[in-house]
């Protein structure tokens, strides 16, 4: 159906009668990769405001943060060796398109989006040298990565929507200190050693951050890399009215929908909790976002294994948000060179194979009406079925008493494991809830969620 009606114009107004596309609200699971030059150091110190690697420079350039990776760089680095110099760190060496994809597919999501800029302003696709040269393409690597990585996905993985993640504000950009707000202050960047004002690197002397780069970055996602969801981060100033309405109707007119988030300085199509999810269902469209790091989406090299989410933890999360009208979107934290993790490549593979042998009671569901499944039951429904999830092992029976007006019959049919298909039976009881005599082998034959 349709997301939204008629033209639209230039106006938060107007904007907020668009809505998520069916096939975001269908695709239920995807994939965000935050890979950056702070994928060099790939270092977060584990407390609160300074775990999250992909904040490095901001955490070591400010000596507020009881200064963890302030002293870190300091150790590790010296202090003359300044964030941008991670340019010759960030070799991509491993960075295969391909690899990812493959991954993305086997982890049973339909869409992933990578960062293609984030506060640091080191971006990692293609747009007009005189807007910014700020960028892999003509620093370091030299490579458009995130035209790689779209393009291939296009050719290779046709089912699989392509997102962006785009942050609006750059911390340290010199044109962003007219637009200062919180963490993001504008620059030049000083060394926090010696306080000397160091060179931005890329940096082109146009007149309005928001105007002659913001915009035109973005423009460049929306047209020439044919984004499906402008992801974007922190709002503040921008643009967006005007980028927006213009993309939208661009997109409609080629027949095609896409999706923008609420961090664009507008309502957006959808919420974006992050390292959180909702209690209970929430019926305005949201998607919930961590890493498979406990506490970064920068890939963090001090993690521990035993510290990432498990396929367990996936599965029960995916089966949790899905049904009450959430997305999933799971950053892994690729290293500077392009591979990812073994463990994050085991964990989402094992996940993967779950989702796929469940995916009709997951994709193009709905979650039912308006509570969530009490105690470990979680509901999800079609037009021609209704999903029953138990998040634990069921032993014996599985008692329903939430008030579901679907169960007729005396059998329900297992969906996924090694006996799908198999009827198990069901009575009703005489105070009106139900009761499905799980048999030891059903109980057996699955793992991690097991639905009916
Ligand atoms: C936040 C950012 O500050 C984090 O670094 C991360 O990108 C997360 C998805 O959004 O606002």
């Amino acid at each position: 159906g349709p997301c939204g009606i008629g033209n639209y114009v230039s106006t938060d107004g107007s904007l907020e009668f668009h809505s998520s596309p069916d096939w975001f609200n269908d695709a239920k699971y995807g994939i965000f990769f935050h890979w950056g030059l702070y994928s060099a150091p790939a270092y977060g110190y584990i407390q609160p405001n300074e775990s999250y690697a992909e904040w490095y420079w901001k955490r070591q350039h400010d000596p507020t943060y009881e200064t963890h990776t302030y002293q870190y760089h300091l150790e590790t680095y010296g202090e003359s060796f300044n964030y941008d110099d991670f340019v010759s760190n960030f070799t991509a060496s491993k960075f295969d398109p391909r690899s990812w994809l493959e991954l993305i597919d086997a982890a049973g999501a339909q869409y992933f989006v990578p960062v293609t800029k984030h506060h640091d302003g080191f971006a990692l696709f293609n747009f007009s040298a005189s807007v910014s040269k700020r960028s892999s393409v003509h620093y370091g690597p030299k490579r458009d990565f995130i035209k790689e990585l779209l393009s291939t996905a296009k050719t290779d993985y046709p089912h699989l929507r392509r997102g962006t993640y785009f942050s609006l504000p750059e911390w340290y950009n010199p044109l962003y200190t007219k637009y200062a707000q919180g963490e993001f202050l504008g620059g030049p960047p000083t060394n926090p050693y010696t306080g000397e004002t160091i060179e931005y690197t890329g940096f082109v002397n146009v007149s309005d951050f928001v105007t002659d780069i913001q915009l035109p970055q973005m423009e460049a996602l929306a047209y020439d890399y044919e984004t499906e969801i402008m992801w974007c981060d922190i709002g503040g100033a921008n643009n967006s009215t005007i980028l927006m309405s213009a993309w939208l109707n661009w997109a409609r007119g080629q027949g095609r929908q896409v999706a923008f988030n609420n961090r664009c300085g507008l309502k957006g199509d959808y919420d974006t909790p992050e390292y959180q999810t909702n209690a209970n269902t929430v019926a305005r469209k949201w998607e919930s976002t961590r890493g498979m790091d406990p506490f970064s989406f920068g890939y963090n090299y001090m993690t521990p294994d035993d510290q990432y989410l498990t396929g367990y933890e996936i599965v029960q999360a995916v089966v949790d948000i899905v049904s009450k009208n959430g997305n999933f979107l799971l950053d892994v934290g690729p290293r500077n060179d392009g591979s990812i993790a073994d463990i994050m490549v085991a964990n989402l593979r094992d996940a993967g194979t779950w989702i796929k042998a469940h995916a009709e009671s997951i994709y193009s569901t709905r979650y039912w009406l308006t509570t969530a499944g009490t105690g470990n039951l979680r509901y999800t429904t079609t037009a021609e079925a209704f999903y029953i999830h138990v998040l634990s092992q069921p032993n014996a029976t599985v008692t329903i008493s939430d008030p579901i007006p679907y169960l007729a019959g005396d059998s329900v049919t297992v969906v996924g494991g090694s006996l799908a298909g198999k009827a198990v039976p069901m009575t009703e009881n005489s105070d009106g809830t139900y009761t499905l005599t799980v048999g030891s082998d059903v109980a057996a034959a699955d793992k991690y969620v097991w639905t009916f």
